[in-house]
């Protein structure tokens, strides 16, 4: 019988120690993965296409000189770092010519993200860039990049004179002068990175323009591109990340005499994926975040 009693014990000591092992390693692969910065996107652009759908072109003002890279987005880089998600954005010239503390104003960048096809909008925030999203997958989170402090996050069932959320949202150029990094809290960003989509638009910096873009007319004008139209129904998006050749065909999906505004299709989701193993570990980081566990 003691002996019985002795086998039960100490099957039960090996299965407790197996138990608090598998906890520890659990945590300790937890803290590993929060705090490794780790890409979840990444995709480059096409050089010299900040035409639009191909047939813009820059304002007068000597401010665009040499009327063209200014709006060349070359490529994206997204990663998360702890509790932070981090959009890098390389341009092949960023200028700051009205002095913004982020280094840049010239740049407008605005980041759609879609994650869910049953949830979200199809039409942008605001009127300003003048293009719908591919109804397939609409938005939920929008991240308006600009100057002076104006940074912000919108979800799509923000109303439309939402301030937007700006706590911990931080955009700067990054020393190399050519990439925007825009830093953003992942509690601002619920969900799956890895499912996400993109949408991400480039144009200029227009503080009275509409949605601050600066508007595309039929006419190159002092401050205005030209070899669009003089209606609503041309973009003005001027670099849009999307493989070769996609870009001209989106921008270019507007038409006047039927009154439809260009359609364009998201890039993504990320090629990179997540194990199920990471997805648990992801869950269990968020577990304890909200127990208070410092990792
Ligand atoms: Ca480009
Ligand atoms: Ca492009």
């Amino acid at each position: 019988m003691a002996s019985k009693k002795v086998i039960v014990g100490v099957a039960l000591l090996i299965v407790i120690s197996m138990c608090l092992a598998f906890l520890a390693f659990t945590v300790k692969s937890a803290k590993d993965r929060y705090n490794k910065q780790r890409v979840i996107f990444a995709m480059d652009d096409p050089k010299g296409d900040d035409y639009g759908p191909g047939t813009y072109k820059y304002p007068i003002e000597p401010i665009f000189d040499p009327k063209k890279e200014h709006f060349d987005l070359l490529g994206v880089s997204f990663f998360t770092l702890r509790n932070n998600y981090y959009f890098d954005m390389a341009f092949a010239r960023v200028t700051n010519p009205w002095g913004a503390a982020e280094g840049f104003s010239h740049t407008i960048i605005q980041i759609y993200i879609s994650d869910d096809p049953d949830n979200g909008r199809i039409e942008p925030f605001k009127e300003g860039a003048n293009v719908l999203f591919d109804p397939g997958n609409p938005w939920k989170y929008l991240i308006k990049v600009v100057s002076f402090n104006k940074t912000s996050v919108y979800w799509a069932s923000d109303y439309e004179g939402a301030e937007g959320r700006r706590k911990g949202v931080q955009a700067r150029l990054q020393p190399d002068q050519k990439t925007i990094r825009v830093t953003v809290p992942k509690s601002l960003l619920p969900g799956n990175p890895y499912k996400w989509r993109y949408y991400i638009l480039v144009g200029s910096q227009d503080g009275s323009g509409p949605d601050n873009f600066r508007p595309v007319n039929t006419a190159v004008g002092r401050w205005n591109f030209g070899g669009g139209t003089d209606t609503d129904y041309d973009p003005n998006v001027i670099d849009l990340l999307a493989d070769k050749g996609k870009q001209e065909q989106m921008l270019g999906s507007y038409n006047v005499a039927e009154r439809t505004q260009a359609v364009i299709e998201p890039v993504g989701p990320s090629s990179i994926v997540s194990s199920r193993w990471e997805d648990f570990l992801d869950r269990f980081i968020e577990y304890l975040l909200a127990m208070k566990v410092k990792l």
